[in-house]
């Protein structure tokens, strides 16, 4: 049976699962075209790019020919064409502002996709204020709807919607990942790790991840970034 999708991004978890999630959980079928393509695509005149773009992801539609690119733009792509926004102007508003403070918080734990590397100063300083203030925002926003510490939703939907998968693929990939970030989260948003635990336990999702895991191992966002913040996280 043909794929679905075909996903363009390096093989890491990072910007990547936020899109395995919502894939994963729609049911779809998708590839991931190796990384040859990808850079083939990337770095081809823009001009002859299906879709003018920077940096990966970058999404195929297969079936109706359609790429997109920016990983929030993914996100609304997939969530209107599989029904997974909550369909209330307000709370899907807010799944947008969740998966833009979701980009905000990638951006901040890799300096700006790595332009520089992190000092011990300056990922204590992280930790002790910036990255705890994100956990705290999601949290809010969570309980605010009635998210508790075991059970309920982001937005107070009676299904998980794509404002659950993007909260849990933020958190959970990273407390993955990064176990040391861990009882920083269960301190300053236990809601938001047991939320995000369940989410990532669902049966799609889970698989997806365990098959990730088997043929990729534990690394985040790759590179010298990830050696620096596992660098720092060590010093911590
Ligand atoms: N705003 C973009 C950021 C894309 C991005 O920075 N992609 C990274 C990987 S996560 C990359 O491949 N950067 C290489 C480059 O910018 O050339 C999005 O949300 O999709």
């Amino acid at each position: 049976m043909a794929e679905d999708y075909s996903l363009y991004y390096w093989p890491l978890p990072f910007r990547g699962h936020f899109i395995r999630y919502v894939l994963a959980h729609a049911g779809t079928r998708w590839d991931e075209p190796p990384i040859e393509a990808l850079a083939a695509l990337k770095n081809a005149p823009v001009s002859e790019q299906p879709l003018p773009f920077m940096a990966p992801p970058l999404l195929h539609d297969r079936g109706a020919d359609i790429w997109v690119a920016q990983m929030p733009a993914i996100l609304a792509y997939l969530g209107e064409k599989h029904a997974l926004y909550p369909c209330d102007p307000a709370k899907d508003a807010l799944t947008n502002t969740l998966i833009g403070n979701a980009g905000d918080v990638l951006e901040e734990i890799t300096c700006n996709c790595g332009r520089t590397m992190w000092s011990q100063e300056a990922w204590d300083a992280f930790v002790d204020v910036r990255l705890p203030r994100w956990m705290a925002i999601f949290e809010e926003i969570g309980r605010r709807h009635g998210l508790t510490d075991d059970a309920g939703t982001m937005l107070g939907t009676p299904q998980s919607t794509l404002a659950d998968l993007a909260v849990a693929a933020l958190w959970a990939t990273m407390t993955e990942c990064l176990p040391a970030i861990e009882p920083l989260l269960k301190t300053h948003a236990p809601a938001i790790a047991a939320l995000s635990n369940r989410v990532a336990a669902m049966p799609a999702i889970s698989a997806m991840r365990a098959e990730w895991r088997a043929q990729h191992g534990e690394a985040y966002c790759g590179g010298q970034i990830e050696a620096s913040i596992r660098h720092v996280l060590a010093g911590s």
